[in-house]
């Protein structure tokens, strides 16, 4: 089954081209506990290990604790996290965007809470954030924005 998926999937894959583009936002969107945080973490490793500077932004402004979630992956990688009070995430991605570019930093890691694509007023949300980053940044330019969903996952 592995081999089959694999052969179905490679074909499919591309790399991301993250130099075109500075900084490059990456934002992190899917099912609650699929692992979106944590990824967040590793990427900024792997991102780090090329060379690259990396800013994460603390989007999730819905779950308990799920900023100092992030904190923690930040202090971890020596990474700066940005962070709001306020509950709007695309506020917080918008700031983080801005901090990029003023620091010349190469990549944006987005965090943002887990949702359901049939919640429809969720969804609504991270259609605003591409929006509101648009405004700091020009649409031909996000192209590295990363929808990223799974399936398996499930709601705690
Ligand atoms: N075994 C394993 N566990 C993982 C992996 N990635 C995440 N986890 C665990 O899955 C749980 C949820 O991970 P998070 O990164 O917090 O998931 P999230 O999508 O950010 O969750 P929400 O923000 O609550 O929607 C944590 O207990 C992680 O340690 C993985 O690759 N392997
Ligand atoms: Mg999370």
């Amino acid at each position: 089954m592995a081999r089959d998926l694999i052969k179905l999937l490679k074909p499919l894959a591309q790399p991301l081209e993250t130099d075109l583009h500075n900084p490059c936002v990456i934002m992190l969107a899917g099912v609650n506990g699929a692992g979106k945080t944590t990824s967040i973490g590793k990427l900024a490793k792997y991102f780090q290990g090329q060379g690259k500077s990396v800013l994460l932004a603390a989007g999730d402004t819905f779950r308990a604790a799920a900023r100092e979630q992030l904190m923690e992956w930040g202090a971890r990688n020596n990474v700066t996290v940005i962070a709001q009070q306020s509950g709007d995430a695309a506020a917080v991605i918008f700031d983080a965007v801005q901090a990029a570019q003023a620091r010349k930093i190469d990549i944006v890691l987005a965090d943002t809470a887990g949702r359901l694509s049939t919640q429809i007023h969720l969804m609504e949300e991270i259609k605003k954030v591409k929006r509101v980053i648009a405004k700091a940044y020009p649409v031909h330019r996000m192209k590295c924005c990363w929808y990223w969903t799974q399936t398996q996952g499930r709601t705690r």
